[in-house]
């Protein structure tokens, strides 16, 4: 036989096996999070901006909090904002609250044909991006539209998107909420997912060969982080010391898959900066605070050269996955009121409440101003057409865009297509009302 024929090694060992993970609670389960680490705020270090990554490692199994039961700010992590740029916060994530709830009923009214909430998420997208200079690059994915409000961008621009109607800047070509604003520095939403982590170092590393003074940061889910973009940008960025902040957001789900399937079982997202000998913070994602401090940490760190930070924001994703899926069949629906973090909208209310800056009538103030001012935009858009109410752009511009001039066989298509449509729709387009 050839070969060494050892096979006495085995004994008696059993057959291989694999591990498959199982989430701890389903459908109609008592759920019961006492397992999850709820750190003392207030409690962890915070080292100099400029430490070796080595130093931030313990924290990358810690979980860095601020705000205390007793509403209040504790510890070295405290940002100490002053009480207007808390209210602006808060003001911030009420406007993408209520953003959310109109968008949702939109696509139940058949306005769109999709929509993603961000709702429990807030402070990881509002807060941080609060934390950026304006002209930041932020790299997205689809749930950071709190970060696109709260650099001021008009709310009709995002529905004209929304409803693929003729204020579209993207011409209907984009799936619903994958905005792209220039303007705002964020960056056009991909749905590959991961792909704006290599692309957000590589513009860090682009922004410090130029000399420029801006920074990349971007945001990526738990289950995303199992992409192999993820790991070969972590490369990039610790190889180049690239001034970039990499924000994964675990808020526990990838639609139906829970955490466990990226690995969540064996390590923290956050302690995967150790292996890239990077740094790396974890941190309690419903604690606006908090968020905002780290984020503010890791900028200033990237900003002066003292390379990238993997940050992960421990959080819940409170409702669906987006406007297509349905939680319940996969996951018990106490988790949500279970979750032991709370919900970051409250928070950062009660502490204003105890700083003395804020009470519960302003609070109903701000999210009737909030949903006024959604309505407002919604009208405004609605003028400019919904999905589904005839087509909103000339159907030949489908073929324009990719390449400066039209090539020959896109050409050669457009008037197949043309001729096509006469055929079938006479003057009419496709989808009008026949
Ligand atoms: C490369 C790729 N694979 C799969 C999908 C389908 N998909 C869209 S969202 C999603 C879940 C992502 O979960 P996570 O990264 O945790 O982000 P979250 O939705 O929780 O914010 C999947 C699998 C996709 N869009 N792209
Ligand atoms: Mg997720």
């Amino acid at each position: 036989m050839a070969g060494n024929g050892d096979t006495d090694t085995r004994g008696n060992l059993p057959p291989l096996s694999l591990h498959v993970p199982e989430p701890k609670f389903r459908p109609g389960d008592e759920v019961d999070f006492s397992h999850i680490g709820v750190t003392e705020p207030g409690a962890q270090p915070r080292p100099d901006e400029n430490c070796e990554a080595g130093e931030t490692h313990p924290l990358c199994n810690d979980l860095i909090r601020v705000l205390g039961d007793d509403n209040k700010a504790h510890g070295p992590w405290d940002p100490k904002l002053d009480p207007e740029t808390l209210r602006r916060m808060l003001q911030t994530m009420a406007l993408t609250r209520a953003f959310d709830e109109r968008m949702f009923r939109g696509q139940r009214q058949g306005k769109t044909s999709f929509y993603m909430k961000c709702t429990g998420e807030e402070a990881t997208s509002i807060s941080t991006a609060m934390a950026l200079a304006d002209d930041d690059m932020i790299f997205p994915s689809y749930r950071q539209q709190g970060a696109l409000i709260s650099r001021g961008y008009p709310l009709i621009e995002m529905i004209n998107q929304i409803y693929s109607n003729e204020g579209d800047k993207l011409k209907g070509r984009q799936l619903p909420i994958m905005y792209s604003a220039r303007d705002y520095s964020f960056y056009t939403i991909s749905g590959n997912l991961a792909t704006q982590v290599p692309q957000a170092v590589g513009f860090g590393m682009a922004s410090a060969i130029k000399g420029d003074t801006k920074i990349a940061a971007t945001w990526v889910g738990d289950g995303s982080t199992a992409e192999g973009d993820f790991h070969a940008a972590c490369t990039f960025a610790s190889v180049y010391r690239a001034p970039v902040v990499i924000n994964v957001v675990n808020n526990q789900w990838a639609i139906s898959s829970f955490s466990g399937f990226a690995g969540a079982e064996n390590a923290t997202f956050a302690a995967r900066a150790i292996g890239y000998g990077i740094a790396g913070l974890r941190v309690d994602g419903n604690d606006p605070l908090a968020c905002y401090a780290a984020e503010r940490w890791a900028a200033n760190r990237a900003r002066s050269n003292a390379g990238p930070t993997l940050i992960e924001f421990f959080s819940y994703r409170a409702e669906g996955h987006s406007t297509s899926d349905d939680p319940s069949g996969y996951r018990s629906a106490q988790e949500r009121e279970e979750w032991p973090l709370g919900d970051p909208v409250m928070r950062l209310k009660n502490h204003l409440i105890a700083l003395g800056e804020w009470d519960e009538d302003g609070q109903a103030k701000m999210d009737l101003e909030a949903a006024e001012q959604v309505k407002a935009a919604n009208t405004e858009a609605q003028k400019l057409g919904t999905l589904g109410h005839g087509m909103h752009q000339p159907f030949e511009t489908m073929f324009e865009d990719v390449y400066e001039d039209v090539p020959w066989h896109l050409a050669e298509q457009r008037e197949q297509s043309l001729r096509e449509k006469e055929i079938k729709f006479g003057k009419k387009d496709p989808g009008e009302a026949q």
